[in-house]
Protein backbone atom coordinates (compact mmCIF):
# COMPACT_ATOMS: atom_id res chain seq x y z
CA UNK A 1 0.00 0.00 0.00
CA UNK A 2 1.38 3.54 -1.33
CA UNK A 3 -0.25 7.38 -0.45
CA UNK A 4 -1.30 8.67 -4.14
CA UNK A 5 -0.02 12.40 -2.33
CA UNK A 6 1.52 13.01 0.92
CA UNK A 7 1.53 16.74 1.45
CA UNK A 8 4.32 18.05 3.66
CA UNK A 9 3.80 21.45 5.68
CA UNK A 10 6.80 23.00 7.18
CA UNK A 11 8.47 21.77 4.17
CA UNK A 12 11.49 24.27 4.22
CA UNK A 13 12.40 23.63 7.95
CA UNK A 14 15.36 21.78 9.45
CA UNK A 15 13.31 18.41 9.56
CA UNK A 16 11.35 19.25 6.44
CA UNK A 17 14.20 19.34 4.11
CA UNK A 18 15.08 15.96 5.63
CA UNK A 19 11.95 14.46 5.01
CA UNK A 20 11.42 16.10 1.80
CA UNK A 21 14.29 13.34 0.87
CA UNK A 22 13.53 10.44 2.67
CA UNK A 23 9.65 10.34 2.27
CA UNK A 24 9.95 10.08 -1.35
CA UNK A 25 9.38 6.22 -1.42
CA UNK A 26 6.60 6.41 0.55
CA UNK A 27 4.17 8.29 -2.05
CA UNK A 28 3.63 8.85 -5.73
CA UNK A 29 3.65 13.05 -5.11
CA UNK A 30 5.50 14.77 -2.04
CA UNK A 31 3.55 18.03 -1.87
CA UNK A 32 5.62 20.19 -0.36
CA UNK A 33 4.22 23.48 1.34
CA UNK A 34 5.46 26.30 3.65
CA UNK A 35 5.26 29.66 4.32
CA UNK A 36 9.17 30.16 3.90
CA UNK A 37 10.93 29.91 0.10
CA UNK A 38 11.46 26.18 -0.91
CA UNK A 39 13.73 24.97 -3.53
CA UNK A 40 12.36 24.00 -6.36
CA UNK A 41 10.53 20.92 -7.23
CA UNK A 42 13.04 18.22 -8.72
CA UNK A 43 10.95 15.85 -10.56
CA UNK A 44 6.94 15.19 -11.12
CA UNK A 45 7.23 13.51 -7.75
CA UNK A 46 7.29 16.58 -5.92
CA UNK A 47 4.76 19.53 -6.33
CA UNK A 48 5.32 23.09 -4.75
CA UNK A 49 2.69 24.66 -2.90
CA UNK A 50 3.16 27.59 -1.17
CA UNK A 51 0.96 28.58 1.86
CA UNK A 52 0.56 30.36 5.30
CA UNK A 53 -1.29 27.82 7.62
CA UNK A 54 -3.06 31.63 8.93
CA UNK A 55 -4.86 31.26 5.91
CA UNK A 56 -8.01 29.05 6.09
CA UNK A 57 -9.22 29.34 2.43
CA UNK A 58 -5.52 28.54 1.46
CA UNK A 59 -5.15 25.54 3.75
CA UNK A 60 -8.45 24.49 2.48
CA UNK A 61 -7.09 24.34 -0.80
CA UNK A 62 -3.50 23.06 -0.17
CA UNK A 63 -5.22 20.05 1.05
CA UNK A 64 -7.46 19.10 -2.29
CA UNK A 65 -6.59 15.60 -3.70
CA UNK A 66 -4.25 14.89 -0.77
CA UNK A 67 -4.17 11.07 0.93
CA UNK A 68 -1.76 11.97 3.77
CA UNK A 69 -0.33 14.66 6.01
CA UNK A 70 2.90 15.48 7.73
CA UNK A 71 2.57 18.26 9.45
CA UNK A 72 5.34 19.61 10.91
CA UNK A 73 4.57 23.55 9.88
CA UNK A 74 4.67 26.06 12.52
CA UNK A 75 6.53 27.95 14.99
CA UNK A 76 9.15 25.47 16.41
CA UNK A 77 10.42 26.71 19.74
CA UNK A 78 9.88 29.08 22.72
CA UNK A 79 7.85 32.36 21.75
CA UNK A 80 5.05 35.03 23.11
CA UNK A 81 1.47 33.76 23.04
CA UNK A 82 0.61 36.29 20.22
CA UNK A 83 2.88 34.67 17.53
CA UNK A 84 2.69 30.88 18.75
CA UNK A 85 -0.99 31.12 18.40
CA UNK A 86 -1.40 31.94 14.97
CA UNK A 87 0.38 29.23 12.91
CA UNK A 88 0.62 26.20 15.93
CA UNK A 89 -3.17 26.44 16.91
CA UNK A 90 -5.22 28.56 14.19
CA UNK A 91 -3.12 27.18 11.72
CA UNK A 92 -3.21 23.08 13.00
CA UNK A 93 -6.88 23.73 13.34
CA UNK A 94 -7.36 25.13 9.71
CA UNK A 95 -5.50 21.86 8.75
CA UNK A 96 -7.76 19.59 10.57
CA UNK A 97 -11.11 21.42 9.27
CA UNK A 98 -9.10 21.21 5.88
CA UNK A 99 -8.44 17.33 6.22
CA UNK A 100 -12.54 17.23 7.27
CA UNK A 101 -13.25 19.02 3.98
CA UNK A 102 -11.12 17.08 1.70
CA UNK A 103 -11.65 13.81 3.09
CA UNK A 104 -8.41 13.18 4.06
CA UNK A 105 -8.29 10.44 6.61
CA UNK A 106 -4.55 10.27 8.03
CA UNK A 107 -2.66 13.10 9.84
CA UNK A 108 1.38 12.88 11.62
CA UNK A 109 1.75 15.35 13.86
CA UNK A 110 4.82 16.95 15.08
CA UNK A 111 4.10 17.55 18.78
CA UNK A 112 7.04 17.82 21.16
CA UNK A 113 8.56 16.47 24.33
CA UNK A 114 7.56 20.58 25.14
CA UNK A 115 3.99 18.82 26.02
CA UNK A 116 5.65 17.42 28.95
CA UNK A 117 8.70 19.18 29.57
CA UNK A 118 8.12 20.49 33.07
CA UNK A 119 8.39 16.78 34.58
CA UNK A 120 11.86 16.64 35.75
CA UNK A 121 14.54 14.36 34.13
CA UNK A 122 14.99 10.74 35.31
CA UNK A 123 11.39 11.09 35.80
CA UNK A 124 10.10 7.57 33.48
CA UNK A 125 6.73 8.88 31.13
CA UNK A 126 4.98 7.02 28.84
CA UNK A 127 2.65 8.19 26.70
CA UNK A 128 -0.33 8.14 28.97
CA UNK A 129 1.58 10.24 31.75
CA UNK A 130 -0.25 13.90 32.69
CA UNK A 131 1.50 16.75 30.57
CA UNK A 132 3.09 19.38 32.04
CA UNK A 133 3.63 21.84 28.96
CA UNK A 134 6.64 23.73 29.56
CA UNK A 135 5.52 27.29 27.46
CA UNK A 136 2.83 28.80 24.92
CA UNK A 137 4.98 26.18 22.51
CA UNK A 138 4.35 22.83 24.18
CA UNK A 139 0.59 24.18 25.38
CA UNK A 140 0.02 24.89 21.43
CA UNK A 141 1.24 21.25 20.82
CA UNK A 142 -0.98 19.77 23.64
CA UNK A 143 -3.52 21.96 21.99
CA UNK A 144 -2.76 20.10 18.82
CA UNK A 145 -2.96 16.39 20.24
CA UNK A 146 -6.29 17.37 21.46
CA UNK A 147 -7.39 18.46 18.16
CA UNK A 148 -5.87 15.31 16.84
CA UNK A 149 -8.20 13.23 19.52
CA UNK A 150 -11.60 15.10 18.80
CA UNK A 151 -11.04 15.43 14.97
CA UNK A 152 -11.19 11.13 15.24
CA UNK A 153 -13.58 11.00 17.89
CA UNK A 154 -15.89 13.17 15.98
CA UNK A 155 -14.90 12.28 12.44
CA UNK A 156 -13.21 9.50 11.98
CA UNK A 157 -9.64 11.56 11.03
CA UNK A 158 -6.44 9.35 12.06
CA UNK A 159 -3.66 11.04 13.54
CA UNK A 160 -0.53 10.19 15.23
CA UNK A 161 1.22 12.66 17.24
CA UNK A 162 4.83 12.48 17.66
CA UNK A 163 6.45 13.96 20.80
CA UNK A 164 9.54 14.78 18.96
CA UNK A 165 12.68 14.82 21.14
CA UNK A 166 15.67 16.15 19.34
CA UNK A 167 16.04 15.96 15.80
CA UNK A 168 19.56 16.59 14.66
CA UNK A 169 22.39 14.88 12.75
CA UNK A 170 23.89 14.48 16.26
CA UNK A 171 22.98 15.10 20.33
CA UNK A 172 24.10 19.02 20.32
CA UNK A 173 24.16 18.52 24.68
CA UNK A 174 23.87 16.31 27.85
CA UNK A 175 20.05 16.26 27.99
CA UNK A 176 20.05 15.64 24.27
CA UNK A 177 21.44 12.44 25.29
CA UNK A 178 18.42 11.52 26.62
CA UNK A 179 15.74 12.97 23.89
CA UNK A 180 17.88 12.64 21.13
CA UNK A 181 15.93 11.75 17.39
CA UNK A 182 18.44 10.48 14.32
CA UNK A 183 17.14 11.46 10.92
CA UNK A 184 16.92 7.73 10.36
CA UNK A 185 14.54 6.61 12.63
CA UNK A 186 12.43 10.14 12.44
CA UNK A 187 11.88 8.52 8.99
CA UNK A 188 11.10 5.19 10.27
CA UNK A 189 8.81 6.73 12.74
CA UNK A 190 6.61 8.83 10.00
CA UNK A 191 6.41 6.06 7.96
CA UNK A 192 4.82 4.04 10.62
CA UNK A 193 2.83 7.23 12.00
CA UNK A 194 1.53 7.17 8.02
CA UNK A 195 0.84 3.58 7.38
CA UNK A 196 0.30 1.60 10.80
CA UNK A 197 -3.45 0.34 10.63
CA UNK A 198 -6.12 1.35 13.19
CA UNK A 199 -3.41 4.47 14.84
CA UNK A 200 -7.26 5.73 16.20
CA UNK A 201 -4.93 9.08 17.88
CA UNK A 202 -2.01 7.70 18.86
CA UNK A 203 0.69 9.82 21.11
CA UNK A 204 3.98 8.13 20.94
CA UNK A 205 7.52 9.77 21.31
CA UNK A 206 9.85 10.46 18.96
CA UNK A 207 13.70 9.00 20.11
CA UNK A 208 15.81 6.72 19.49
CA UNK A 209 17.13 4.04 21.25
CA UNK A 210 18.85 5.97 23.85
CA UNK A 211 20.78 4.15 26.84
CA UNK A 212 19.22 6.71 29.32
CA UNK A 213 15.55 7.57 27.80
CA UNK A 214 13.13 8.86 29.58
CA UNK A 215 10.06 7.81 27.79
CA UNK A 216 8.68 4.21 27.88
CA UNK A 217 7.82 4.12 23.68
CA UNK A 218 5.45 1.65 23.81
CA UNK A 219 3.41 4.13 21.84
CA UNK A 220 5.48 3.36 19.35
CA UNK A 221 6.30 -0.28 19.16
CA UNK A 222 2.39 -0.70 19.01
CA UNK A 223 2.76 1.42 15.54
CA UNK A 224 5.78 -1.00 14.05
CA UNK A 225 8.62 0.95 15.06
CA UNK A 226 11.78 -0.15 16.25
CA UNK A 227 14.68 2.44 16.24
CA UNK A 228 18.38 1.74 15.06
CA UNK A 229 20.01 4.30 16.40
CA UNK A 230 21.53 5.91 20.18
CA UNK A 231 22.93 8.24 21.32
CA UNK A 232 25.45 6.43 22.89
CA UNK A 233 27.30 6.90 19.59
CA UNK A 234 28.22 10.68 20.75
CA UNK A 235 29.00 9.95 24.55
CA UNK A 236 32.48 10.59 24.76
CA UNK A 237 31.58 13.55 22.32
CA UNK A 238 29.04 15.31 24.52
CA UNK A 239 30.91 14.53 28.28
CA UNK A 240 33.65 16.48 26.95
CA UNK A 241 31.64 19.74 27.41
CA UNK A 242 31.88 21.60 30.31
CA UNK A 243 29.27 20.36 33.14
CA UNK A 244 26.02 21.98 33.17
CA UNK A 245 25.81 24.51 36.97
CA UNK A 246 23.50 22.58 39.51
CA UNK A 247 20.69 24.66 38.93
CA UNK A 248 20.50 24.90 34.95
CA UNK A 249 17.33 23.72 33.70
CA UNK A 250 18.66 22.15 31.00
CA UNK A 251 20.00 19.48 33.49
CA UNK A 252 16.85 19.53 35.75
CA UNK A 253 14.04 19.46 33.43
CA UNK A 254 12.77 17.18 30.18
CA UNK A 255 12.09 20.55 28.61
CA UNK A 256 15.58 21.95 29.64
CA UNK A 257 15.45 25.22 28.63
CA UNK A 258 12.58 25.90 26.97
CA UNK A 259 11.59 26.06 30.61
CA UNK A 260 12.92 29.13 31.67
CA UNK A 261 11.87 31.05 28.80
CA UNK A 262 9.91 34.41 29.40
CA UNK A 263 8.07 36.04 30.79
CA UNK A 264 7.00 38.07 27.57
CA UNK A 265 6.00 41.69 28.07
CA UNK A 266 4.95 43.90 26.18
CA UNK A 267 4.47 42.20 22.73
P1 LIG B 1 11.58 24.58 11.72
O1 LIG B 1 11.28 25.83 12.49
O2 LIG B 1 12.91 24.45 11.06
O3 LIG B 1 10.45 24.36 10.61
C1 LIG B 1 9.12 24.79 10.77
C2 LIG B 1 8.65 25.35 9.44
O4 LIG B 1 7.31 25.82 9.60
C3 LIG B 1 9.50 26.54 8.96
O5 LIG B 1 10.05 26.26 7.68
C4 LIG B 1 8.52 27.68 8.92
O6 LIG B 1 8.72 28.58 7.83
C5 LIG B 1 7.18 26.97 8.82
N1 LIG B 1 6.10 27.84 9.29
C6 LIG B 1 6.08 28.66 10.38
N2 LIG B 1 4.95 29.38 10.42
C7 LIG B 1 4.23 29.01 9.33
C8 LIG B 1 2.98 29.42 8.81
N3 LIG B 1 2.24 30.37 9.42
N4 LIG B 1 2.54 28.85 7.68
C9 LIG B 1 3.28 27.91 7.04
N5 LIG B 1 4.47 27.48 7.48
C10 LIG B 1 4.95 28.03 8.62
O7 LIG B 1 11.32 23.38 12.72
P2 LIG B 1 11.83 21.85 12.62
O8 LIG B 1 12.94 21.67 13.57
O9 LIG B 1 11.99 21.45 11.22
O10 LIG B 1 10.58 21.10 13.25
C11 LIG B 1 9.52 20.64 12.45
C12 LIG B 1 8.31 20.35 13.34
O11 LIG B 1 8.67 19.38 14.31
C13 LIG B 1 7.82 21.57 14.10
O12 LIG B 1 6.40 21.50 14.17
C14 LIG B 1 8.43 21.42 15.48
O13 LIG B 1 7.63 22.03 16.45
C15 LIG B 1 8.44 19.90 15.62
N6 LIG B 1 9.52 19.44 16.51
C16 LIG B 1 10.83 19.50 16.12
C17 LIG B 1 11.83 19.04 16.96
C18 LIG B 1 13.26 18.98 16.54
O14 LIG B 1 14.08 18.45 17.28
N7 LIG B 1 13.65 19.53 15.39
C19 LIG B 1 11.51 18.53 18.30
C20 LIG B 1 10.09 18.53 18.62
C21 LIG B 1 9.14 18.95 17.74
C1 LIG C 1 11.48 21.15 20.08
O1 LIG C 1 10.26 21.00 20.17
C2 LIG C 1 12.04 22.17 19.17
O2 LIG C 1 11.32 22.27 17.97
C3 LIG C 1 13.50 21.95 18.82
O3 LIG C 1 14.01 23.21 18.39
C4 LIG C 1 14.35 21.38 19.95
O4 LIG C 1 14.73 22.38 20.83
C5 LIG C 1 13.65 20.24 20.66
O5 LIG C 1 12.29 20.46 20.93
C6 LIG C 1 14.31 19.88 22.01
O6 LIG C 1 13.62 19.85 23.02
O7 LIG C 1 15.50 19.60 22.01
Amino acid sequence: QRYDRILLTGAAGGLGKVLRETLRPYARVLRLSDIAALAPSQGPHEEIVPCDLTDKDAVDALLEGVDAVVHLGGISVERPFEEVVEANIRGTYHLYEAARRNGVRRVVFASSNHVIGFHRQGVRLDSQSPRRPDGYYGLSKSFGEDLASFYHDRYGIETVSLRIGSSYPKPRNRRMMHTWLSYRDLTELVRCGLYAPGVGHTVAYGASANRDGWWDNRGAAVLGYAPQDSSEAFREEIERLPALAADDPDGIYQGGAFTAAGPYENV
